[in-house]
């Protein structure tokens, strides 16, 4: 039996949740195509007849000096320190710059065996491809070079098959049948963050934190109540969350509704949502502790 754990490496929206979500076969980690979505260190386990991989999902590497992207960093540094394997990713569609040269530093520096990948195959150009390869093969020349697209599933199966040969010898970390471990305030949590995303346009989704004030759960009525705040960086954000006539803040109710009901299958539940303000959050320790617990 093999047993590792793999960090996700790379920049913000190379897709290293989609990817960890298309290996587990479930919604793990949210997704969107605003970059830094991911905030938390996020396992995504998978098991099979070759062992077990406990993938770490990170906040996309990003060089910025502000509180809340340091504390991301902290983040992503700590699960390389935490890993068995990296499995870094390379988005094929942007030129790498000096954040890419910088990850890539920290991946090779690491002494962490690595498979580099390069990411969304599916939509490069012969050029964008070669390029993309080339920059892997340069910076590591020992270690296996793919490419793949997380997206449409398209050469996964050979990513797995390079983490399991590098893996080490070792027993599940967790049951068979697990494919993650978060609690579920977080996860709903997250599923509340990734709706509101949707609903936004670019700067927007950075301002805002979604945090559960009650959850009530009651196998034996059925029953799920959950109460959660939709938190923005200033008061005058929060009309744009709540939308015109309360059109959007209703869509995001609906969204989460449907995708909070599939973790409770055969039970009613109860979603209220409130929108508040906390000014300027991004910059206070006792919010980014609770974010970053
Ligand atoms: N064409 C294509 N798009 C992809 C692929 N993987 C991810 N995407 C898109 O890229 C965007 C970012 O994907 P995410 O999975 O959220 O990226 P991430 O690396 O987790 O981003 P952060 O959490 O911000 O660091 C989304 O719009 C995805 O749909 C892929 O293989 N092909
Ligand atoms: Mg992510």
């Amino acid at each position: 039996m093999k047993a590792a754990t793999v960090s996700v490496i790379g920049r913000p929206s190379a897709g290293k949740s989609t990817l960890v979500n298309t290996i587990t076969g479930m919604k793990v980690s949210i997704t969107s195509p605003v970059p830094q979505t991911t905030r938390n260190k996020i396992r995504g386990i998978y098991t099979d007849s070759r062992g077990q991989l406990v993938f770490l999902d990170t906040p996309g590497f990003h060089l910025s000096d502000k509180e809340i992207n340091k504390r991301m960093q902290e983040v992503t540094i700590s699960s390389l320190a935490d890993s068995d394997l990296i499995l870094y990713l390379l988005d094929g569609k942007r030129t790498p710059g000096k954040e890419e040269e910088t990850i890539a530093g920290l991946v090779s520096g690491s002494g962490v065996p690595v498979v580099a990948v390069l990411n969304k195959s599916d939509i490069l150009t012969d050029e964008e491809k070669e390029n993309g390869l080339s920059f892997l093969k340069e910076h590591f020349p020992s270690s296996p070079v793919l490419a793949a697209s997380g997206m449409k599933d398209e050469g996964v199966d050979e990513i797995l098959i390079e983490l399991f040969r590098l893996a080490p010898e070792g027993e599940l970390m967790y049951p068979e049948e697990a494919y993650t471990d978060q609690d579920l305030e977080f996860r709903i949590s997250e599923i509340i963050r990734e709706k509101t995303i949707s609903t936004l346009s670019e700067e927007m989704p950075h301002v805002i934190f979604v945090e559960i004030e009650d959850l009530e759960y009651s196998a034996e009525n059925q029953h799920v109540w959950v109460r959660a705040s939709i938190n923005t960086e200033r008061d005058g954000q929060k009309g744009i969350i709540v939308g015109r006539g309360g059109e959007n803040i209703k869509r995001i109710r609906k969204e989460s509704f449907k995708e909070i009901k599939r973790i409770f299958p055969g039970s009613s539940l109860e979603l209220d949502l409130r929108v508040k303000s906390e000014p300027g959050w991004r910059k206070n320790k006792r919010t980014l502790d609770r974010i970053f617990r």
